[in-house]
């Protein structure tokens, strides 16, 4: 065992839950080993120092993998932490009802080109369906898969709060856009146009009203 971990033991503050950093002394964390391996598998924690046990971190080769934590005491987990294998927290799952169904992953850090991301699965059933892209706290594109293959099938594109452009595969095979239809800085519509071919090249479609493809089936 590290130091790194033998600390993080000590003070219960094995992941970036609020709270690590003024540890009161009922804050400890309890390890279990696997009976087999002798190895360290998980660590439990009472963060809020209640008596009861509300962080649980699961372990790997001596670096957490993945965490989660009833932060409010209901009860029912309510974060969930996932890490790299450099111990880097990479993604952050919450319950969008508070029912302790994971439903929505955000990344604690902005990406290197400054988005940070928050995925949904619309249908709560794991299938990231629904991502948002956000510059600071503002909304600067989206991606959906309307039809729940596993494609991306429509990006939409905002300037502040207004939707700028948005962008279909009616194909919902391509993976790439081929209709799009642009808005002015006030939101109002402006053209349509489309690569039906898929080489890239957009022609605008006069006349034609924007309208979103159906999905198959719909
Ligand atoms: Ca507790
Ligand atoms: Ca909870
Ligand atoms: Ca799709």
């Amino acid at each position: 065992m590290g130091p790194q971990l033998r600390e993080l033991i000590a003070t219960g503050c094995i992941a970036v839950v609020a709270g690590c950093v003024e540890a009161p002394q009922q804050r400890r964390a309890v390890p279990s080993y696997d009976d087999f391996t002798g190895k360290l598998i998980q660590l439990n924690a009472d963060q809020n120092g209640d008596g009861r046990i509300d962080q649980w971190t699961y372990i790997e080769g001596n670096q957490p993998i993945r965490g989660e934590a009833d932060t409010d005491g209901d009860g029912r987990i309510d974060r969930w932490e996932y890490f790299d294998k450099a111990a880097t927290l990479t993604l952050v799952g919450t319950s969008s009802r508070g029912d302790g169904i994971e439903d929505t992953w955000t990344t604690p850090a902005p990406s290197a080109d400054g988005e940070t991301m928050v995925v949904t699965s619309r249908h709560r059933d794991r299938a990231f369906d629904h991502r948002e892209f956000y510059r600071g706290q503002t909304l600067v594109r989206s991606e959906d898969d309307t039809n729940n293959d596993g494609r991306i099938d429509k990006w939409e594109r905002y300037d502040g709060a207004v939707l700028r452009e948005a962008a279909f595969d009616t194909s919902f095979t391509r993976g790439r856009a081929d209709r799009r239809v642009q808005y002015d800085e006030k939101g109002r519509f402006v053209l349509v146009e489309e690569d039906p071919d898929g080489d890239g090249k957009f022609v605008r479609v006069d006349g034609g009203a924007p309208k979103p493809p159906d999905p198959p089936g719909a």
